[in-house]
């Protein structure tokens, strides 16, 4: 069969407040995201950017949610597109744009699992609901609404709800928790691998750990690689930074072992926002991780 792989520009900034991260499609491909991956591929098809526009900020009177109903539209359009390509036996790979995309995305993945498994690469849990966020901003909220639990506008995306079991979920590169959030960890039994835990095992054993979690009670797995998971030295183009993350290097070496393993299904790339960059540093820091994610070996 042949290697096809569909890019899809997700310009999303309404689910959180700093301007600039509608721009993290524009900045991936200008980091050459195109020639990264040709030689990886049998065919590149690059969809374009789904229309987001520039509406004004509204908030929902009744949740407090800022942008719920445009997030939610735009979100069934992403997937619509994720789903489109899939069906046509293509590799999804959605640029960001704020993490709020990621319950398009999911929307888009999940109907083609029975059991899909969820990499959630992150500083934070990205587990919050109207209730307990600390900022009403919806990109922390996106693995929240992906296993069912927030605003049904969020939950119902693609019309069917969860789309994740937390058993199925893997949180890596977290030390930037909500209390909310912790409580909803420990009820759900969702497996986190805090900077901590990284620093004592060493990203090599989280890995192989991950990948056999997943091995044999998932069918397909999305990673959702939101580049503040890594440590702002590195990764400074972001809009939410939390100092103390996970290096360049030990992200690079956590793609190839998702490589060398074959799990990953479909992926996306968010919160790169080129005007807090360091010239295009983050862009091109998701270009590389995306190349060694799709198998570009040194020899
Ligand atoms: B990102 C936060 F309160 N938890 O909910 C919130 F700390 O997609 C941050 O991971 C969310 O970048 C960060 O607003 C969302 C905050
Ligand atoms: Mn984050
Ligand atoms: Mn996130
Ligand atoms: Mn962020």
């Amino acid at each position: 069969m042949s290697k096809k792989l569909s890019i899809i520009g997700m310009p999303m900034d309404l689910g959180q407040m700093r301007r600039g991260v509608d721009m993290g499609p524009s900045a991936i491909r200008y980091a050459g995201i195109n020639e990264r991956l040709k030689p990886l591929f049998d065919n590149i098809h690059d969809l374009g950017d789904i229309p987001i526009g520039r509406p004004e900020v509204v908030v929902d009177k009744e949740s407090n949610l800022r942008n719920l109903d445009l997030v939610a539209e735009k979100n069934e359009l992403l997937a619509k597109k994720v789903d489109e390509a899939i069906q046509s036996g293509s590799f999804p790979l959605v640029l960001g744009g704020d993490h709020s995309i990621a319950i398009g995305t999911l929307a888009g993945v999940a109907k083609h699992y029975k059991n899909l498994g969820v990499i959630w690469y992150d500083a934070h849990g990205d587990l919050n609901t109207a209730e307990t966020s600390p900022s009403g901003n919806i990109h922390g909220m996106p693995l929240a609404a992906s296993i069912g639990l927030g605003h049904p506008a969020l939950t119902d995306i693609g019309g069917y709800s969860p789309k994740v079991k937390p058993e199925n979920i893997v949180i890596i590169g977290a030390r930037s928790l909500d209390e909310g959030e912790r409580a909803l960890i420990k009820e759900t039994g969702i497996k986190v691998y805090t900077m901590h835990e990284i620093d004592r095992m060493g990203m090599a054993k989280v890995m192989e750990e991950t990948i056999s979690y997943f091995k044999d009670k998932t069918d397909g797995v999305h990673l959702s690689l939101d580049l503040d998971g890594l440590d702002p030295n590195d990764a400074p183009g972001v809009g939410t930074p939390v100092i103390g993350g996970i290096s360049y290097r030990e992200s690079h070496l956590a793609m190839e072992m998702l490589e060398e393993a074959k799990i990953i299904t479909s992926a996306e790339f968010v919160e790169v926002n080129p005007i807090l960059d360091d010239k295009n540093k983050t862009a091109s820091i998701a270009v590389g991780l995306m190349g060694s994610l799709f198998g570009e070996k040194l020899l």
